[in-house]
């Protein structure tokens, strides 16, 4: 039983490959710190990772990488759940149920599609469309009441907000929590390595644009050297960062790496050149970083044992969700003996 004190969290991340370092500085490492807090479902959303195309083999294998970074960042699966998604189908019945609560109007303002669907957007799956009410369906189904997610989930969780709101007013009946976002830490949205004002992202084509998980020492230190950068040395005050996107991610990365404030990152390299601050940005990155992924290489090593303990934590997974989702469908007015 993982009973434990102020509430559930509920939290995920899709297996779509090139696990980086803003998914770890942005989510997983956040989820490893509420776990002496909350209980908590950390699950692999690879319905989410589907609503673009994913060859299947690649599928299985993000599908373990993601659940070897839960556990190499240090969740306890012992107090905790770590599962992958598919195994516990009550999250597509819900979304389902979800999909004739939401409205068109409230999916059609929803910036991740639009970024991700890009300029044809009649050629992008329906579920790309219907991810947030799939993503409201996850946590609901847990009665989750606080999520940890970088800024770009900000919005699908006021869609999962407003969701339960109206599935409580429809069916009179207070079912659903209102989840709290819980957006933490100084590295809330790290930027593409190559381009201040896009985000770090899994799906990025240029691979020197990210720092991922996997990566070894040398190439870490090399895409940090390759970082764009712009010929000014670094201010001394953080509002000498204005209008200087790649300087202020890179200020922003090392300091939520050396989990301090801007303050003492500026005091400490102000007036110094990026010869001098990238190769500490490096080190830096490095060393917290190498622990990690030693042990996501020795995970990595043993699939059967991943499998396993993915095959459990959906067995505890489902029975929380069971329950939840019967209740629904009595609500709705579905028959069942
Ligand atoms: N650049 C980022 N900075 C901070 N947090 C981030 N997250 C993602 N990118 C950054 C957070 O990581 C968690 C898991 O993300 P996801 O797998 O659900 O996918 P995503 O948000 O769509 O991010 P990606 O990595 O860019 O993947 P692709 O390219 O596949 O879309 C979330 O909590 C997210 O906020």
């Amino acid at each position: 039983m993982i009973g434990k004190k102020e509430g559930r969290i509920f939290s995920g991340v899709q297996p779509t490959g090139n696990l980086h370092l803003g998914n770890y500085l942005g989510a997983i490492r956040n989820f490893v710190r509420l776990q002496s807090q909350y209980e908590c479902i950390y699950c692999v959303v690879e319905l989410h990772a589907i609503t673009q195309w994913q060859p299947p083999t690649e599928v299985s294998s993000n599908t373990r990488e993601v659940a070897a970074a839960y556990l190499a960042a240090g969740i306890e699966v012992k107090q905790h759940i770590i599962f992958n998604q598919s195994q516990v189908t009550a999250h597509a019945e819900l979304a389902w149920i979800f999909n004739c609560v939401a409205r068109l109007g409230w999916l059609d303002r929803m910036t991740q599609f639009k970024e991700k669907a890009g300029k044809d957007k009649e050629r992008a799956s329906a579920g790309l469309y219907a991810y947030p009410t799939l993503m409201a369906a996850e946590i609901l189904v847990y009665k989750g009441t606080h999520v940890p997610v970088g800024e770009d989930q900000k919005q699908h969780l006021e869609l999962a907000r407003d969701i339960a709101a109206k599935f409580n007013h429809d069916y009179k009946r207070d079912v659903f929590p209102l989840v709290e976002p819980l957006i933490l830490g100084a590295a809330t949205r790290v930027m593409s390595l190559k381009d201040g004002s896009s985000k770090m992202s899994k799906s990025d084509s240029a691979d020197l644009s990210r720092i991922n998980m996997t990566d070894d020492v040398d190439t870490i230190a090399r895409k940090i050297k390759k970082a764009k950068t712009d010929s000014d040395v670094l201010p001394s005050e953080p509002g000498g960062l204005k209008g200087r996107p790649e300087a202020a991610n890179l200020v922003g990365i090392y300091m939520a790496l050396a989990e301090t404030d801007i303050n003492s990152v500026l005091g400490q390299f102000g007036g110094q050149g990026f010869g001098v601050f990238k190769p500490a940005l490096a080190e830096l990155a490095i060393e917290t970083l190498a622990p990690i992924q030693t042990e996501f290489r020795r995970l990595m090593n043993d699939p059967g044992s991943l499998d396993s303990l993915l095959g459990s934590g959906a067995d505890r997974a489902r029975a929380l969700a069971d329950p939840i989702i019967a209740e629904v469908k009595e609500i709705v007015g579905f028959i069942r003996p």
